[in-house]
């Protein structure tokens, strides 16, 4: 078995503590960290899948995530850009009723490398905290907000509508796997993208 198979073994089956080594293993051995990230992303949809079947349940769905966490931060280093430029603050969380982190974190991370100052906000955000997010910060230019499960997504829209009610000129993106980019203008969102790499030219387009 490749070694990134064996990593996707290793998320699929949540075994945190063996898969730091495995990914650094793979990085040693020449894989890109862009392929061993996606091999991870696809684990993530298997897990899913399994949960749809009835195959697993929400621990074992919480062990696979806690394992691609700890696989994304040996990749972390390797994928940060080297950015001089400041392109603005963005401020990103993942809306109300929601915990689903690890797009989130890789929407931070990539937008972080290309030079973006990012405050996280972390998960379950009420609309009104990415408004005093905005206020409480220097050079705001844009609102990232995530949403995984369909039944957050008016939350999405809350936000969106919250935020653009406070700062009528703020761009805000929106994103995660039940998003499109229909609903994301059907609620007044400026972008969307469908993943943490396109993120990154949507948000430049959006506030250039
Ligand atoms: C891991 C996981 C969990 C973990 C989350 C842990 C964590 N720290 O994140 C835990 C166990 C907590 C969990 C709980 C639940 N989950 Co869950 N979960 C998943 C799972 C398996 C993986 C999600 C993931 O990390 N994917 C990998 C990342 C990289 O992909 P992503 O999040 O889509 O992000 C990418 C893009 O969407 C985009 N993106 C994301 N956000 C943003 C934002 C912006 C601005 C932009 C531009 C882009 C962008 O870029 C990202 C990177 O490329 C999915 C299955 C799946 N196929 O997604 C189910 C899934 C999302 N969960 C589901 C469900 C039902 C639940 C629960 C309701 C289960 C329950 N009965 O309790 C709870 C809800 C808890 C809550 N209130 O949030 C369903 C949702 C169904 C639906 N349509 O609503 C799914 C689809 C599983 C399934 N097949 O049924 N879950």
């Amino acid at each position: 078995m490749s070694k990134i198979e064996d990593i996707k073994v290793l998320v699929e089956t949540g075994k945190s503590k063996k898969v730091a080594a495995a990914v650094q293993g793979a990085l040693d051995a020449g894989d890109k960290a862009q392929d061993i990230l996606e091999a991870m992303i696809a684990s993530m949809s298997v897990v899913g899948d399994k949960f749809s079947a009835g195959e697993i349940f929400v621990p074992e769905m919480l062990i696979a995530a806690k394992t691609m966490s700890k696989g994304v931060e040996v990749l972390k280093p390797v994928m940060a850009g080297d950015v001089s430029n400041s392109l603005g603050t963005c401020i990103m969380g993942t809306v109300a009723g929601d915990l689903h982190d690890i797009g989130k974190n890789l929407v931070v991370m990539m937008l972080e490398s290309a030079g973006f100052d990012m405050v996280d906000l972390g998960v379950d955000v009420p609309a009104e905290k990415f408004v005093q997010a905005v206020k409480e910060n220097d050079n705001v230019v844009l609102v990232a907000c995530s949403g995984l499960l369909t039944t957050t997504m008016p939350a999405l829209k809350d936000a969106v509508k919250t935020v653009k009610a406070a700062f009528p000129d703020m761009k805000v993106i929106v994103g995660g796997a039940p998003v499109t980019p229909e609903y994301a203008d059907e609620i007044g969102a400026d972008g969307y993208a469908p993943d943490a790499g396109s993120s990154v030219a949507k948000a430049k387009e959006l506030i250039a």
